[in-house]
């Protein structure tokens, strides 16, 4: 009886160990994707995060390269993905800076670029 029990901890004792660094919600991927180049403007930008977040307190932004808001302002949330809707706008290097609440009540935040143009 004693290794089957051994073995049945082994993985709740690395999941409680990596426990700490796992609980902020993250980024886990977007759309357009980090750092890559798309050909025209998207209709808007999507964040898959780690873990679920709290609606309220969970926001992006995307700038165009001059600096200019081209986000509509109102950021949809769905469980752990967060989107928002871009206003038509030209070529160029855009930011998207996001800041999130997850359910645990920690708050993480971060920013990356991704390329308009041929
Ligand atoms: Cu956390």
């Amino acid at each position: 009886m004693r290794r089957p029990f051994l073995a049945g901890m082994i993985p709740l004792l690395l999941l409680l160990a990596t426990g700490e660094a796992a609980a902020h919600a993250m980024l886990d991927h977007a759309e357009p994707r980090v750092g890559n180049k798309v050909a025209t403007t998207p209709r808007e930008v999507t964040l898959w995060f780690t873990q679920k977040l709290e609606a309220a307190f969970s926001t992006i932004t995307v700038t165009d390269s001059a600096g200019q808001r081209v986000d509509t302002g109102k950021t949809r949330v769905s469980g752990s993905q967060m989107s928002v809707a871009l206003r038509p706008a030209g070529a160029g290097t855009y930011r998207v800076t996001w800041r999130v609440l997850s359910v645990d009540s920690h708050s993480t935040n971060g920013s990356f670029t991704f390329q308009v143009g041929q």
